[in-house]
């Protein structure tokens, strides 16, 4: 089959500078050669391909839109574009630079401490630290307000207790970024891998993102000094401007997961025959190409005005929930129809289309399900929260 060369229906291109262009060309090569080539075994055994993190480090990858500490400075589009291409790839490894860059970095260089960002940021921006970011608990993941983990204050500490579930990066992190309930209402600590009472886990037999590692975490009377309090962060809100950076990643990122899948749908469909003809020549599946096609391209205008506004600092929260809902939803419904044009083939790992589905059912859930985003957007139409 042909390799990837992008999808361009609109001359999209038009709009991106030379340096944007470069940097996917860097990406997408990178991703061509070194993730592609032991992906579908990665996936088969479990196994996140931990020997590319300091490969995408060096490339500039890691908190790639962030100013200062050895961050690569780049614009919004270049970062999305970047994010384009790896879960164009694979969502796992775009999974582990939004959670390092979005979640873990932006946290760090936005809410901590001097001290704090000029230990940490260099390091995980080389890919020789490793973050997560522990908000999700097992009994509440769309609502993080009714979080249980919580820190006390005695003398010069912290005292936590508690756990997470569902946490990327959970058992590699050497920094975990924990969110626990003090008297001052929801805040942001940093708790070091080997801190005593600190516990990890993998969580095993997982359907989606199976090349990402999953995690759940424990704290048990885990001591930290009051230094290790994220100073600027402030309440839910704080981890929710978090969140809107890594959904403003993952509304750019789906969108090579789906080019990947309506570029092997396509090529499959012209070379397999069926009843004497090549399938692409039935109206049905040149139907569902159109759909496909009409749906990325709709996606690629979204992401690329939801930069400018980031850019230009006036993108709101609920601008970035309808491109995540919209963009997870128009990902996974391609891949399903892209696993469904490939026949029996379609399940098996040679082809692509089988991974990308079950890696996007997880996407849609993670960082707000599309019946949150639905309710983000139903309380900016309406001015009503409906969440309970
Ligand atoms: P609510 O009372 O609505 O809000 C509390 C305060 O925060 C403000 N706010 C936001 N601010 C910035 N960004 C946002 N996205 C914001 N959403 C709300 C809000 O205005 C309010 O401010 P103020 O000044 O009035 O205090 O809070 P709520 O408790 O009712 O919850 C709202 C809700 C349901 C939308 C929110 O909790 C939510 O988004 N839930 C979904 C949880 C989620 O997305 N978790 C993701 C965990 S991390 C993850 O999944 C990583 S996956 C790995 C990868 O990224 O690859
Ligand atoms: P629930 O909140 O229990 O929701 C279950 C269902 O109920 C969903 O369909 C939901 O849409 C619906 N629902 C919930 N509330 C309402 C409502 N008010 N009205 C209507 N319907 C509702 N979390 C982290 O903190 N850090 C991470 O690094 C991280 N990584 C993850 C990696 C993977 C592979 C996965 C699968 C999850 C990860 N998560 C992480 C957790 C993720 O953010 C949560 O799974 C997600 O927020 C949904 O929470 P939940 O699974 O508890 O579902």
């Amino acid at each position: 089959m042909e390799s990837f060369k992008g999808l361009d229906f609109y001359n999209l291109d038009e709009l991106l500078t030379q340096e944007e262009k470069m940097i996917r060309k860097t990406v997408r090569d990178f991703v061509d050669k070194e993730l592609l080539k032991n992906i579908a075994e990665n996936y088969e055994k479990a196994l996140f391909p931990k020997e590319l993190i300091p490969k995408v480090g060096a490339l500039g990858l890691l908190g790639a839109n962030l100013k200062g500490y050895g961050c690569a400075e780049l614009g919004n589009t270049a970062y999305g574009l970047i994010l384009q291409e790896l879960e164009r790839g694979d969502s796992g490894l775009r999974s582990f630079v939004s959670v390092q860059g979005s979640l873990v970095m932006y946290h760090i260089h936005t809410f901590g401490s001097e001290v704090q960002k000029k230990k940490w940021l260099p390091k995980l921006q080389k890919g020789e630290a490793i973050g997560c970011f522990g908000l999700t608990e097992p009994d509440s993941g769309s609502d993080p307000s009714s979080m249980k983990t919580k820190a006390e204050k005695k003398g010069g500490h912290y005292i936590l207790n508690g756990s997470k579930a569902w946490i990327t990066n959970g058992t590699v992190a050497d920094v975990a970024v924990i969110w626990a309930r003090t008297k001052e209402g929801i805040r942001g600590f940093l708790v070091e891998k080997g801190t005593p009472g600190f516990e990890t886990r993998d969580i095993k037999g997982k359907l989606a993102l199976r090349a990402s590692i999953t995690s759940e975490l424990f704290l048990s009377d885990v001591k930290i000094p009051e230094e290790n309090l994220l100073p600027h962060s402030e309440g839910l809100k704080s981890a929710l401007m978090c969140l809107n950076q890594a959904r403003f990643g993952i509304s750019w990122g789906v969108i090579g997961a789906a080019e990947a899948c309506y570029h092997q749908a396509l090529e499959y469909s012209k070379e397999r025959i069926a009843f004497k003809k090549q399938l692409a020549s039935y109206q049905i599946v040149q139907q569902k190409l159109a759909w496909m096609l009409t749906e990325i391209t709709k996606a690629q205008l979204l992401v690329w005005r939801l930069s400018q506004l980031k850019d230009q600092g006036t993108l709101k929260h609920y601008h970035i929930s309808l491109a995540k809902r919209n963009n997870c939803w128009m990902a996974l419904e391609i891949a399903r129809m892209a696993r469904d044009m490939l026949g029996a083939n379609g399940t098996a790992y040679e082809y692509i289309v089988g991974r990308h589905m079950c890696n996007l059912e997880a996407v849609k859930t993670y960082e707000g399900t599309h019946d949150i985003h639905t309710l983000i957007l139903g309380e900016a139409i309406t001015g009503i929260p409906a969440f309970s």
